[in-house]
């Protein structure tokens, strides 16, 4: 659930008055709702998309349950990237958090927070413990803390309407991975789809019931890794055939899915980053026109007009 602010308290985070922050509020640049007795309450996610939407700086961040030095931190992915590794490696989870959402609050997108700063520290201490200059558990504490960071970004993510199309996904049996299929869903949702991640490590059988049963618009495979390559292989086969049928696009990803694996499958594409993935989902028909709108008008909904094909001049 939503966590609901004062308007006083969000005053107080970003220095400014109360009544003008209520001005604000009854403007509309900042979500508002009124209790029974008539008083402004401030979902946390609507706050956060206005600070982000208006890179408005904070003075005092805790009010908000954000780390006290919020905004202090890198706001381009560069110099982001070994200060995350450094604190990952600590198991700091406080500075973690900062380093992501001062990232996300001074209005970077999904795709290079994830593919240029989290991705890349994971590499990189993968490298480390592969050397043997790591401890296991600092890797998977390092996991730990990242899947709560990049959890509570989504939580401030806006939700998508119901009229939005439906993405599901997940990672095949006998792969654990969690962090990738987090922030496919990251993406996802950022890019203005409704996601349900389906969970890890999940028979592919159990993949096409659920493909058949919720039909979505999309289904997105994270494979990090394969045990048995021709069970693998031929398993995803019997799944995809499922899916084709069901008229359902699959778009797969993932460290495992090396070039000899990868050239034995059949999908809609495979995207070796979230930069990719947003490209391609840019492609996709969506057919999110209104359905009320499309019968007043008379006219097909946008989903009959293409015949399925990649609208032009898009990705
Ligand atoms: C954390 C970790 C684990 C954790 C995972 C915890 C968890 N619940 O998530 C655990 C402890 C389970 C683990 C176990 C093992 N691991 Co491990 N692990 C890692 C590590 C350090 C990070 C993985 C990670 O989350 N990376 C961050 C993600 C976000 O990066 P990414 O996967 O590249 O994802 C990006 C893209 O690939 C893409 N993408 C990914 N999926 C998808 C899906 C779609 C649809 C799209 C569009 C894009 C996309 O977008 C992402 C963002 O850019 C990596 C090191 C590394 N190089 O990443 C090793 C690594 C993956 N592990 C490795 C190994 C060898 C193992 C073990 C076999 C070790 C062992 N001997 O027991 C076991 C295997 C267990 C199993 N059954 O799979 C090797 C894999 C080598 C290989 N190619 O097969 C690596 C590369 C380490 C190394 N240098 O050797 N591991």
């Amino acid at each position: 659930v939503d966590r609901l602010l004062t308007p006083k308290q969000v005053a107080r985070a970003i220095g400014v008055s109360e009544s003008s922050l209520k001005r604000w509020c009854d403007q509309g640049l900042i979500p508002t709702i009124r209790t029974n007795g008539g008083h402004r309450r401030l979902p946390l996610a609507g706050v956060m998309q206005y600070l982000r939407d208006a890179r408005q700086s904070l003075v005092d961040p805790e009010v908000l349950g954000l780390p006290r030095t919020t905004g202090a931190g890198p706001r381009v992915v560069e110099r982001a990237e070994p200060r995350l590794r450094d604190a990952l490696i600590a198991g700091d989870e406080e500075t973690s958090r900062q380093i992501v959402l001062d990232l996300y609050l001074a209005g970077q997108r999904v795709a290079p927070i994830c593919d240029e700063v989290v991705a890349r520290a994971f590499h990189r201490i993968g490298g480390l413990w592969d050397c043997g200059d790591l401890e296991v558990f600092q890797e998977r504490r390092g996991c730990e803390i990242c899947f709560r960071v990049l959890q509570e970004l989504l939580t401030w993510m806006p939700r998508p309407p119901v009229t939005a199309p439906l993405a599901i996904g997940g990672t095949p049996e006998g792969d654990p991975y969690r962090i990738p299929m987090l922030m496919v869903e990251m993406m996802l949702r950022e890019a203005g789809w409704r996601v349900s991640a389906l969970g890890s490590s999940l028979p592919f059988d159990t993949l096409a019931a659920a493909v058949e049963r919720l039909r979505p618009r999309l289904f997105f495979l994270s494979v990090s890794h394969v045990d048995d390559a021709e069970s693998f292989v031929a398993g995803y086969e019997r799944f995809y055939e499922r899916a084709s049928e069901a008229m359902v696009a699959v778009v797969v990803g993932g460290q495992g899915l090396r070039e000899e694996i990868r050239e034995r499958m059949r999908f809609a594409a495979y995207c070796e980053n979230l930069a990719r993935l947003g490209e391609f989902v840019a492609t996709l028909d969506t057919g999110t026109v209104e359905p009320a709108a499309s019968l007043d008008s008379g006219l097909p909904l946008a989903g009959d007009l293409s015949g399925g094909d990649p609208p032009g001049g898009q990705a």
